[in-house]
């Protein structure tokens, strides 16, 4: 799907993303507290206008590659939302059939290459899945989202310079949400202004609002479409926060309240229905009718993963080498 801004569809659909992502958190959070979920749950709250700006760019058969906290991305990018849940509680209905957890997962159907919990290291899968798709000659793209933590990595470096050299059509988004686990960006990085760090590499960097979706989607389109047409990579930084702490259950002894009330004042949902509504796109009464169906959605995803299976213990190494993998492709 290209986004086209005049078209209500498109910005309705965009809506309906934010929602979804904000609301399957809010609920993830809840199930943690309740000990439904196993390991760790990293959300994206705050950020999803990221996500959602980006993928409204992409087609089906690009690629994204993904973080820890990376389930904004894969419902940006289109996956199941059930097979989501299901995944994240570890059952044999997940998208990745209960091995991948929150921070494993993929869907090669859609694109999504794959959470992960290396930091940062979607970049390098990227720059192979750039590498294959100039092997392969078609017109895809792909789309590598990593953190602010994440660009101080050397192997973020390999990437860039690797896709710079050969061109590669290779999008790089940084998500500035300002920390990396408990520490702030101050403390860890050497400049300010981390697009510096594309133009290190001859890469063209621009730097975004993350939180203002009509932003997002109208800068990362041209580095798409630059990408698509042969022109290369591009680094977008978006400056975002998020809202909530490393992760679930994070004391967050870093921060103060008042910093995070602060940035809570500019959170991408009321900020684009602000913008729905001053460009006339919705009558009123939509957004509670949204949210209501997107509640729907979420808890229709919580029953199918609460009343699915475990994995059979005794398949524990299926889909571990590759010619088991065949009904994954
Ligand atoms: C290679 C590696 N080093 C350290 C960690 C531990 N770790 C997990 S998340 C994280 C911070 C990542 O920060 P950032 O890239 O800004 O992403 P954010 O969590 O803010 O989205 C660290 C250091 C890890 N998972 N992988
Ligand atoms: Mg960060």
């Amino acid at each position: 799907m290209t986004f086209d801004v005049e078209n209500r569809n498109d910005n309705l659909e965009a809506y309906r993303k934010l929602l979804l992502i904000r609301c399957f958190e809010e609920t993830l959070e809840a199930l943690f507290a309740e000990g439904k979920i196993p390991g760790f749950v990293h959300t994206y709250i705050g950020e999803e206008a990221i996500a959602v700006g980006v993928c409204s760019n992409l087609r089906t058969d690009d690629y994204i590659t993904s973080t820890h906290r990376g389930h904004g991305h894969a419902i940006a990018k289109g996956i199941d939302l059930n097979g989501l849940m299901a995944e994240v509680f570890g059952k044999a209905t997940g998208i990745c059939k209960g091995r991948g957890g929150s921070m494993h997962v993929a869907d090669f159907s859609k694109g999504i290459l794959g959470a992960n919990g290396i930091v940062a290291a979607g970049t390098v899968i990227a720059a192979g899945a750039g590498l294959s798709i100039r092997r392969r000659q078609t017109d895809q793209v792909v789309t590598c989202f990593f953190g602010d933590g994440g660009i101080n990595k050397g192997t973020v470096h390999e990437a860039m310079n690797f896709c710079s050299v050969k061109k590669l059509p290779v999008v790089f988004v940084c998500e500035n949400n300002q920390y990396a686990q408990f520490t702030s960006r101050e403390r860890t990085t050497s400049v300010s202004d981390l697009s510096a760090r594309g133009v290190a590499h001859g890469i063209p960097a621009v730097t975004v609002d993350g939180n203002n979706l009509i932003e997002v989607i109208g800068e990362t389109g041209n580095a798409i479409d630059k990408a698509r047409a042969g022109l290369g990579p591009t680094l977008v930084v978006a400056e975002t926060y998020r809202f909530g702490g490393h992760y679930v259950g994070d004391p967050q002894a870093y921060r103060s309240p008042e910093e995070v009330g602060d940035r809570r004042l500019k959170d991408p949902i009321p900020m684009y229905e602000a913008y729905l509504e001053s460009q006339g796109l919705v009558d009123s009464g939509y957004f509670e009718k949204e949210k209501e169906a997107v509640q729907e959605l979420v808890a229709a995803a919580v029953s199918y993963a609460e009343t699915s299976e475990y994995p059979n213990p005794e398949s524990a190494t299926d889909y571990v080498f590759a010619d088991s993998m065949q009904d994954h492709q």
